[in-house]
């Protein structure tokens, strides 16, 4: 039975109508100096913590909970006799219910104005230990650190579950787990601002890669196996994924997703979510093993679609297919004659969905676009991390540079734009082809330049396609002129690349020579 309750929170969202709630079921409640003044003004009946303890808040608040009474009343053990008439000996009624938020520490130093005086009065320190004597002693002790979980617990306070009014052990069970890896995400954050200080300790000069980095990700699911089947895998996501994500999928049908679609999925959106701003509106991208088979752009997504297939339509089979605009019902009809793993966009419309529910097999993922970045790009290696910022460039008509003599048509800036933009998810080194809004060959992986330039080449004969008067990106510079004559004999007219290269007037005088447009980025983009 809870019959004595302690509410001290932060973020005071639904902690009225909950306190109400409790109160309306008997429970005495306890709380700290804005959260009574709250439930008094608002006529719920309330103790304050310093008439309870007999200590006022002192120290601008740095002390208001933490005294034996409450922390005698949240830890004893109730089937210890000894703990009990301790207790007893002492004065200490038993709180059986803890609810506290604590103070907005990273929401406080996420702020560019941000002292580092600020950031200090925002480290909690009595609502973790009240979280933790409570979560440690749940057994008998409910605790809620979530305003998202107010309604569970009032549900079953309410129900007849074993016993009446009771909370059941194993929601008592789970919020004990919320609270320690809440708090350890709160140290977390306290440890990443305090290493992320420079010298002179001031906000101001904030490094970004702190001396520790603690990141927290929550499983969405296990899986059957990873990379191969010998391997265990399970998907983690990010606690609070930003907007766009992959992490923020919703699955509409099919099968269980694996570690290699979540994979692939990922390189398919992040690549699609690139294709804005060209002079059509919608993007499809074909993923397969982690490199884009197909991309084009198209009046919708059929035509989109239909055109990104052309490229590599053998590679395709079995691919994963993303689109930035709704799917409606006549793509979803093309879509529905090839074998696909998974489908991913912003919308399927309800024709759509329905076409596709007679391929149950079809992973449908919907998420909604967004252009949130992550802060950082990991990738582990033996015994370590490294950390980078996300390659989140993208060049814009103004970034490039004209470097032959021969000067680009409109439709010459279009294609070099739209490879420029394909070559960025494309493995390295990366070659890619395109005229016209889609890709006609892509090369990706080689340890070779030339070896991408000429399987990209191949690749578009194999499907058929010319690369006569074609565009082709190349994702890092030429080091020599031997990469461009390969793509010149392929049939591009014309060429964009990094430039930066010891050989540049090597290159540049290849280009004229062979009579080819050539374009700087001044940026590249290698992906391993
Ligand atoms: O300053 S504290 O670290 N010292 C305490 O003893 C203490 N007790 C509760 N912070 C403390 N709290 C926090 O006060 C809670 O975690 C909660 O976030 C906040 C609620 O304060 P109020 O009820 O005055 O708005």
């Amino acid at each position: 039975m809870i019959k004595q309750a302690l509410i001290s929170v932060s973020d005071k969202t639904g902690v009225l109508d909950f306190a109400r709630a409790l109160s309306a079921l008997g429970v005495n409640i306890l709380s700290t100096g804005g959260t009574a003044k709250l439930l008094q003004e608002n006529g719920v009946p309330v103790t304050e913590v310093a008439d309870y303890t007999g200590f006022p808040e002192m120290l601008d608040g740095r002390v208001k909970t933490l005294h034996p009474k409450v922390h005698g009343g949240i830890l004893a053990r109730r089937d210890f006799p000894e703990h009990v008439s301790k207790l007893q000996e002492h004065g200490i009624p038993e709180i059986d219910m803890v609810v506290v938020n604590l103070y907005p520490f990273q929401a406080t130093v996420a702020k560019d104005d941000c002292s580092l005086e600020d950031a200090i009065e925002n480290i909690d320190i009595g609502g973790p230990t009240m979280l933790r004597s409570a979560a440690k002693n749940h057994r008998d002790v409910v605790v809620i650190c979530d305003p998202s979980d107010y309604g569970v617990v009032l549900a079953e306070m309410k129900g007849t579950g074993e016993v009446a009014g009771a909370v059941s052990y194993d929601t008592k069970f789970r919020l004990a787990k919320k609270v320690f890896s809440h708090t350890a995400q709160y140290d977390g954050a306290i440890t990443n601002y305090l290493t992320s200080l420079g010298e002179d300790k001031q906000h101001a000069t904030r490094a970004q890669y702190p001396q520790t980095i603690n990141m927290a990700f929550e499983k969405v699911q296990d899986m059957r196996y990873g990379e191969n089947p010998h391997q265990g895998a399970a998907f983690y996501r990010d606690i609070a994924p930003v907007d766009g994500a992959l992490a923020n999928y919703r699955q509409l049908q099919g099968k269980e997703l694996s570690y290699n679609n979540i994979a692939d999925a990922d390189a398919a959106w992040e690549c699609v979510k690139s294709l804005g701003g060209f002079q059509h509106p919608a993007g499809c991208v074909i993923v397969k093993h982690a490199n884009p088979c197909g991309v084009a752009i198209g009046a919708d997504a059929l035509d989109a679609y239909t055109r990104a297939l052309q490229t590599d339509p053998t590679s395709a089979f079995g691919g994963i297919i993303a689109f930035n605009v709704e799917v409606d019902g006549r793509a979803a009809e093309a879509l529905a004659k090839l074998f696909v793993e998974v489908l991913i966009a912003p919308s399927f419309t309800a024709e759509a969905r329905q076409i596709m529910a007679a391929k149950q097999n079809v992973r449908l993922l919907e998420i909604s676009l967004g252009n949130g970045q992550n802060p950082y790009d990991v990738k582990r290696v033996g015994g370590g991390l490294l950390v980078q910022a996300p390659d989140a460039k993208n060049v814009g008509i103004g970034d490039l540079r004209v470097v032959s003599k021969k000067q680009p048509t409109q439709q010459q800036l279009q294609d070099l734009m739209f490879a420029w933009r394909v070559a960025k998810f494309v493995k390295s080194n990366a070659i890619v082809f395109c005229g016209n809004g889609m890709t006609l060959g892509v090369g990706a992986g080689q340890m070779s330049r030339i070896d991408s330039a000429r399987i990209a080449s191949i690749k578009a004969q194999n499907a058929g396609l010319s690369l006569a008067g074609s565009a082709v990106a190349s994702d890092a510079f030429f080091p020599f002129r031997d990469g461009l004559d390969v793509v010149v004999d392929a049939g591009a007219t014309c060429v964009i690349h990094p430039g930066g290269s010891m050989r540049d007037q090597e290159v540049i005088d290849a280009a004229d020579e062979r009579g080819v447009v050539m374009l700087y980025t001044g940026t590249r983009h290698f992906r391993h």
